[in-house]
């Protein structure tokens, strides 16, 4: 597990309701593409920058919506969207990992794809969900690179049942060229969750 991709994924976990990216040209993290999905990059096409687009909240400021459908927003950055969507819910609990915050949920079908432009060699991304969770990483050719596996200690939790929030992680000596997250049940398997703060590291160290 790479570590500077924990360590970005946990920075933005903890600050997820902070636009600032870790960017900083000082930053062993510099080099890494993190995306909050609480903007979009704006006419620079850089993420992190001040004419950053942000994403806007539910009409009249209360409960939760969808956002936007997400495909080429994030082109600039080398990142497309196959069937995602951004919701938004507002909250009094800016603690939560869902209030007062921005997340990419994926569609059922067809089967969401998230296809990377530029080589990248490591994914990290903050799951929420009440299954467990497999990432699948693909290279150029549409080949199964390997799968990384986030458990869950009950899956299936449903109402009341607190949903696991982790972060999956995915490194690679070869390029990544695609990538997928799938729930995981008894049942089988489907697509539908949320997710945050999906970090790509385009370096191979
Ligand atoms: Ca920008
Ligand atoms: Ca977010």
């Amino acid at each position: 597990m790479h570590r500077s991709l924990v360590l970005a994924a946990t920075f933005l976990t903890l600050s997820c309701s902070d636009s600032t990216a870790p960017t900083s040209s000082d930053s062993p993290l510099a080099a890494l593409i993190p995306i909050d999905f609480e903007q979009y990059p704006g006419p620079d096409g850089m993420l992190g920058t001040r004419d950053d687009v942000r994403l806007p909240g539910c009409p009249g400021n209360t409960g939760t919506c969808v956002v936007t459908s997400l495909s080429n927003e994030f082109e600039s950055v080398g990142v497309m969207f196959e069937n995602w969507f951004v919701t938004y819910q507002h909250g009094d609990n800016p603690n939560n990992f869902s209030n007062n915050n921005h997340r990419a949920c994926a569609g059922s079908d067809p089967q969401p794809l998230v296809r990377l432009r530029v080589p990248i060699f490591g994914v990290a991304v903050t799951s929420l969900a009440t299954w467990p969770v497999r990432l699948d990483a693909f290279d150029t050719d549409g080949a199964l690179i390997g799968s990384s596996f986030l458990p869950h200690p009950n899956p299936g939790c449903l109402g009341s049942c607190p949903q696991v929030h982790g972060i999956v992680v995915f490194d690679s000596t070869v390029p990544i060229a695609s990538f997928r997250l799938t729930n995981v049940s008894p049942g089988g398997e489907f697509t539908g969750g949320c997710v945050d703060n999906l970090i790509l590291r385009p370096s191979q160290n």
